[in-house]
């Protein structure tokens, strides 16, 4: 499969994130998606190349104005205010309840108006990369459009926790979500399925309302797991949207029976709503050893996951979004991948 790629990344690479009351190493780095580019030029999944530049129309049918005009200016009026050598920008107050959110203002303010935690700094080359990615999601759905069977933009930040005006969750713009709206506004019907440990609430909350973009979410349980607002399984969808939304939230320590269970009632709500482009929010986290999660899958299960994925029949975009365990990231996005391949 052909595999989107731009080293537009290698500039964000923010050093720490401030979470559980310090400032820690920061685990969303570039070196993820170099050694799954490495990985996958070995297993000879398929051809790299630099993704199209779509400008930022594809973006705008997604992201509110104010969300993107700061996301581009955000690191240049931080180093104004701050001074050239200053540290990454991450928010310190948010408009609680109570208070007064004008969406204005200076870049305190700002970032309290737009971001969702601290996980998520803005350093001088995020915006440019969060560009980048969302071109490879973009360039990746172009390619199904044009009879490709499969295609992997292998991109970081991430987009999954990136809703239409809040960014957070190591995520600034919602890749997966702007791919899935440019299928929509060229006559494809998309049905995402995330299967990143994390709840993707930025696409569930993009789409919650629509019918024509079916969201299918496998997660820790938001009652433990990060993002921890939303991704419960009584969320269904609203309006139109109702039944366009299943939510198949896990428990702390689930393996691949818990998991595999999970993957088949996903594949049985996208069957039911016959999408003809399928969009994988493709998190490896759920790894036994992942620093930051809590399930158990194991290297091989990865395997079975892409046989899965691939029996659904359907165009399908791989979009990377987490996995933070170095040594074992690259083995297992490329398991995915090939397990697909072998039961395309
Ligand atoms: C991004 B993606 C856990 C802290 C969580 C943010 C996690 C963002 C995950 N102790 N901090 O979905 O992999
Ligand atoms: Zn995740």
């Amino acid at each position: 499969m052909k595999i989107f790629y731009s080293p537009a990344h290698l500039e964000h690479e923010p050093p720490q994130e401030f979470e559980q009351g310090r400032m820690a190493p920061a685990v969303e780095v570039p070196e993820r998606v170099e050694r799954v580019r490495a990985e996958a030029e070995r297993r000879k999944i398929g051809a790299l190349l630099p993704p199209r530049d779509f400008g930022m129309e594809p973006v705008s049918r997604v992201h509110d104005a104010g969300l993107v005009t700061f996301l581009s200016e955000a690191s240049s009026l931080w180093r104004k205010r701050y001074g050239e050598g200053a540290p990454p920008a991450i928010p310190s107050a948010w408009p609680g309840r109570g208070m007064k959110n004008r969406f204005q203002g200076d870049v305190e303010s700002r970032l309290g108006t737009y971001a969702f935690d601290t996980a998520t700094p803005i350093v001088r080359g995020t915006w440019s990369a969060s560009l980048a990615a969302a071109n490879c999601a973009l360039s990746a759905a172009e390619a199904i459009k044009s009879g490709e069977r499969a295609a992997f933009a292998l991109a970081r930040p991430p987009g999954h926790h990136a809703s239409a005006d809040v960014f957070g969750g190591y995520c600034y713009l919602n890749n997966i979500a702007i791919a899935a709206q440019w299928c929509v506004d060229h006559g494809l019907k998309p049905a995402v399925l995330d299967v990143d440990y994390h709840h993707g609430n930025g696409t569930q909350s993009i789409f919650y309302g629509r019918d024509d973009v079916l969201f299918v979410s496998i997660h820790g349980d938001p009652s433990f797991a990060y993002p921890h607002f939303l991704g419960f399984a009584d969320e269904h969808g609203e309006g139109r949207g109702e039944g366009a939304n299943l939510n198949l939230p896990l428990p702390m320590y689930s393996a691949w029976d818990a998991y595999s269970w999970a993957l088949d009632k996903a594949a049985k709500k996208i069957r039911a709503f016959g999408p003809d482009v399928l969009l994988v929010s493709l998190g490896l986290d759920s790894f036994e050893a992942d620093p930051i999660s809590k399930f158990k899958l194991r290297a091989e299960d990865y395997l079975r996951m892409g046989e899965a994925i691939a029996g659904l029949k359907l165009p399908t975009v791989f979009n990377f979004e987490g996995g933070y365990n170095l040594d074992a990231l690259a083995a297992i996005t490329v398991n995915v991948l090939e397990g697909f391949e072998s039961a395309a």
